[in-house]
């Protein structure tokens, strides 16, 4: 199978099509100047003005530098005007349309070639514009001259919020220290700035501009849809992909005459090339000057293979070449090609009833259900310009790879960001990321004047187009959050509640229409969380209860209650946000620039990172409640343990609530009202990345970096897992998870092992062994017992429930007979580390660290090409134990673990002979064995005389970890310098 690499789509330009760049890499350059020309510098096209400034010095610092996002406000509040000058080569025969064509533009703008203005307050940076300059272009030698003038766009909308005074919210609230009204621009909607963000509200030519000509029609976009098809040929399904070729031509009504082709590459030659050709006769485009030319072509499943999500099976994409040659009688023959990369699955949204009143909510993936998981994705940084193929694909591949790393199979890219880069979707695609794309409406009423309408229209169409051939691409949504603050009204809207879900209703119906157009038969919801199918079939855009847990997807945070308490998560169809804060390293908040009087919760510098009003203190009560608090957090070392504390705390809870949703997948629970709860299939966390350097809910740190709770996400999203669950009334019940493909019919032979520890003890003190079965897409309970009861019999000490609970832990493993599969760990604390009895401080260091070498691992060598072992030594159980690499970009095998001995080792051995000493000793009649049976208490001896006898035999043990790192190999005595270890008594 020939697997091609094609990552970006390619267009090429042939014959009379001509086309010139006007980016600032190619001959000519941009200049920038402000209002009153006070400022006028060298710009990049593609870029932004902030970047132009600090290029030009203009802006000292970076732009997350302290406290820039304020101080350099001033640029947001001038008006722009990019410039540049070019000529148009001798050679250059003008054909019937000529155009400038502007990829993206940021945002509200007038444009003029040779002083003429060719367009006036452009206003969707989402949108491609397409410029007419006939007859304004000149040719050969004489020079041309484009001018971007770009308005304030913060200032714009204050004035249309005097036109707009029902689109609320007016302003985001004053700890996000931003703009207000980003509601009525169509513009990244946090670059206002967010509860995570920084308002960065800029201006710019953020995507490539270039002149065009041609005669009749260009090819601009491809859409393709795969199906199954009800034939076979010698037992073997065929298959249909339809290809829908979007035409461009140079006028509303123009007649279109040509030929389409597209050559579908599945393998190496002969007979590797399926071809379908269409003859355009001549026929008339649309008042929008479109024509779509519809090519199917079929193949059999003997040929190809199945593109699978991440986990599920492999990524196989097959290269399309797909053309329009226009034969128009008169022109000469003009040609448009494009590469993209064509995957074959089929995928539907499976809602179907179940209880009372309710419906699932899940996806069949190639015609099986699967369960979705992942997390969100907001723009990885503030500046368009920094997120685009050009200059974000670094940073755009480092963050899916990590995700991929961790077993996501989905990502939503939420509403009030951007749509990605091409780049950014091929690399799902390659990688097996489904993506949930929102439309980019967020947590805000918008406009529904005629000209808003059309300019979303238009920005839907194009992104649809744009996007939809992506394999990747699955789930279509409206908004993100807009139905639930009209239903909970949010922003005052209840007063006037029916005429804003007219307007909801205008705005989301017309996206809906829109979407379903561009890509009949596609996935559309109409805002998450929605009821899905109920919201669009039978209540109209806004339910009762756009949370409601019987249908669709839940948004679920609750900061108060506690996190590490698995019965306070909803029983949901599909939770696509959840989530806790955590501050970022100290390496991350560093490169913000804090100096030593900064470091403090309560130091301005600090405060206004934190743009979520309270967020320090609801941390503060989460650790409270299972940890100690450092005693200050206004220093640089009190900081430090605040973010260690942060992260075990954002781990321990979405490890809690993302199990809880795992379970829920096998977990069905019936109501007195006939409703079912639970059948839940799908975990999407909030978020991913963030935008900079500040506390925030993501799990990989602005740069990169992994915090525990990504660690943790590697083992909550394992495909094979054993999950226990501590229910109300003490019950513990162990289920054991899959979330493998359907297709991988084998059922997996495995064997459930718990083990009870002491904390005393990194050695087992009973262990238990249950066989079982792991079907596919399954989860089974395995184990059930009353804790108490169980503890006792296990040899925990404790006259009442409340020290036997303190008094031990337990770690569950699961193995299979057929080595190829495994599972990670699990653990259950039972109670608050902060009450573990006999947990004392262990002495944990890094013992040794070897070599650097080439990575072995095929799947992470493309991320981190170099590998260490590092040692880890302990003389005791160590909780939440947490490496850090200061300079080095790379990541360890584990992290943020519960560090106890491994039951072969040394120690244990050494443990049991003296325990088996001790029950020798104690005179009983039980042989060796019997002694050690669950319930079987050395009988005569005190639990503390035994664990006294067995604390004094403990001496160091050792656990093993790798280190994966990105840049050259240093040596392992550099590497040894920059390391770091710690855990909670630290
Ligand atoms: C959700 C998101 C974001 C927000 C996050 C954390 O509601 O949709 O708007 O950043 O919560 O508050």
């Amino acid at each position: 199978m020939i697997f091609y690499y094609v990552i970006i789509a390619l267009i090429g330009y042939g014959k009379a099509l001509q086309y010139l760049s006007l980016n600032s890499d190619d001959e000519g350059i941009w200049v920038v100047y402000n209002s009153n020309k006070s400022i006028s510098v060298s710009a990049k096209v593609p870029g932004g003005i902030y970047s132009d400034l600090i290029s030009a010095h203009i802006l000292g610092e970076d732009v997350y530098y302290k406290s820039n996002d304020e101080d350099y406000r001033w640029v947001a509040y001038d008006n722009w005007t990019y410039q540049r000058n070019f000529t148009v080569p001798s050679d250059w025969i003008s054909g019937n349309k000529e155009a400038v064509i502007f990829h993206g533009i940021d945002t509200v703008a007038d444009i003029s070639l040779n002083g003429v203005q060719i367009a006036s307050e452009l206003d969707n940076m989402f949108v491609r514009h397409v410029l007419n300059v006939k007859g304004i272009l000149q040719y050969g030698g004489s020079p041309n001259q484009l001018q971007v003038h770009f308005h304030s766009p913060v200032k714009t909308v204050q004035e249309r919020s005097r036109l707009w005074p029902r689109v609320v919210p007016d302003c985001v609230p004053n700890s996000y220290h931003g703009e207000c009204h980003a509601n009525l621009i169509r513009k990244t909607q946090s670059s206002f700035a967010w509860d995570w963000g920084p308002a960065f509200p800029s201006s710019g030519i953020w995507q490539n501009v270039e002149l065009v000509t041609y005669n009749v029609a260009i090819l601009r976009d491809v859409t393709v849809r795969t199906e199954k098809t009800g034939h076979y040929v010698n037992n073997w399904r065929i298959w249909r992909a339809t290809f829908v070729l979007h035409l461009e031509a140079v006028a509303p009504n123009a007649t279109v005459e040509g030929i389409s082709q597209v050559d579908l590459h599945i393998g190496a030659a002969p007979g590797g090339m399926i071809m379908g050709k269409k003859i355009v006769t001549p026929t008339a485009t649309n008042e929008d000057g479109e024509l779509q030319v519809e090519i199917s072509l079929e193949v059999s499943e003997r040929l190809i293979s199945l593109w699978w999500p991440n986990g599920m099976g492999s990524q196989t994409l097959y290269q399309a070449i797909v053309s329009f040659r226009s034969t128009t009688p008169g022109f000469p023959e003009e040609s448009t090609v494009k590469n993209i990369n064509v995957g074959f699955r089929t995928v539907e949204l499976d809602e179907t009833q179940v209880g009372k009143n309710g419906l699932t909510f899940l996806l069949r993936f190639n015609g099986g259900a699967m369960f979705s998981k992942g997390s969100n994705w907001i723009p990885p940084h503030a500046l368009p310009e920094m997120t685009s193929a050009v200059n974000g694909k670094e940073m755009t591949r480092d963050l899916l790879l990590s995700a991929r790393e961790v077993g996501v199979n989905m990502l939503r890219v939420w509403g009030g960001g951007n749509y990605e880069s091409d780049y950014f979707y091929d690399l799902a695609d390659q990688m097996g990321i489904l993506i949930w794309q929102d439309m980019m409406f967020a947590c805000s009423m918008y406009p529904t004047e005629i000209s808003f309408l059309d300019s979303v229209h238009l920005e839907v169409k194009q992104q649809v187009r744009r996007l939809q051939h992506h394999p990747s691409v699955v789930i279509w949504a409206g908004n993100n959050e807009n139905e639930a603050a009209l239903r909970q009204n949010w922003y005052g809207t209840g007063t006037n509640f029916s005429s804003y879900v007219d307007d909801y209703a205008l705005l989301y119906n017309m996206i809906n229409t829109t979407v379903l157009g561009e890509d009949p038969g596609s996935i559309f919801l109409f805002s998450s969380p929605s009821n899905g199918a109920a919201t669009r079939d039978v209540t109209g855009p806004v339910a009762d209860d756009p949370q409601s847990r019987y249908y669709g997807d839940v948004h679920y945070y609750n900061y108060l209650a506690d996190g590490w308490n698995p019965s306070i998560y909803p029983q949901c169809r599909f939770a696509s946000e959840y989530g806790f804060q955590s501050l970022p390293s100290m390496e991350t908040l560093k490169t913000s620039g804090p100096t030593s009087d900064d470091w403090g919760i309560n130091k301005d510098f600090f405060k206004r990172r934190q743009h979520h009003t309270g967020g320090y203190q609801e941390m503060i009560i989460q650790i409270q409640r299972h940890m100690k608090m450092p005693h200050d957090t206004e220093s640089e070392e009190g900081m430090s343990k605040l973010v260690y504390l942060t992260q075990v705390n954002q781990a321990m809870s979405l490890k809690t609530e993302t199990e809880a949703y795992r379970r829920g997948m096998a977990v069905l629970e019936e109501t007195d009202g006939g409703e079912i709860l639970g059948a839940t299939m799908g975990a999407l966390y909030w978020q991913l990345d963030d935008i900079w350097q500040a506390p925030s809910w993501a799990t990989l740190e602005y740069g990169g970096r992994w915090k525990m709770a990504h660690y943790y996400a590697a083992k909550f999203f394992s495909n094979l897992m054993v999950s226990p669950w501590l229910m109300a009334y003490n019950e513990l019940k162990v289920y054991l998870l899959s979330t493998r493909s359907t297709e991988q019919s084998k059922v997996l032979d495995c064997q459930l092992t718990i083990k009870v520890y002491h904390w005393s003890d990194p050695c087992s003190v009973n262990r238990q062994i249950i066989d079982s079965q792991l079907l596919p897409l399954y989860g089974v309970q395995a184990f059930n017992a009353d804790l108490e009861t169980y503890l006792k019999a296990s040899g925990c000490s404790g006259s009442d429930f409340n020290s036997l609970k303190s008094s031990c832990f337990l770690i569950f493993d699961l193995k299979f007979n057929d080595s190829a599969y495994e599972s990670p760990s699990n653990f259950l604390l039972i109670d608050s580390p902060k009450n573990a009895a006999g947990l004392k401080k262990a002495n944990v260091t890094i013992s040794s660290v070897g070599e650097p070498y080439s990575t072995l691992d095929a799947a992470l060598k493309e991320h981190y090409p170099f590998s260490a072992q590092i040692n880890i030594s302990s003389d005791g159980v160590a909780l939440f134990v947490w490496l850090e690499a200061d300079r080095v970009k790379g990541r360890f095998s584990d992290n943020g673990f519960l560090l106890i001995a491994d039951d072969d080792d040394q120690i244990c051995q050494r443990n049991k002979s003296a325990k088996e000493e001790l029950c020798n000793r104690s005179g009983n009649s039980l042989d060796h064995a019997e002694c050690f049976e669950p319930g079987n208490s050395i009988p005569n001896l005190s639990s503390e005389t035994t664990n006294q006898h067995i604390a004094s035999s403990v001496k160091l043990f050792t656990h093993t970890l790798t280190f994966y790192f990105r840049e050259k190999p240093v040596n392992s005595s550099i590497l040894r310098q920059t390391l770091t270890v710690t855990h909670l008594l630290e």
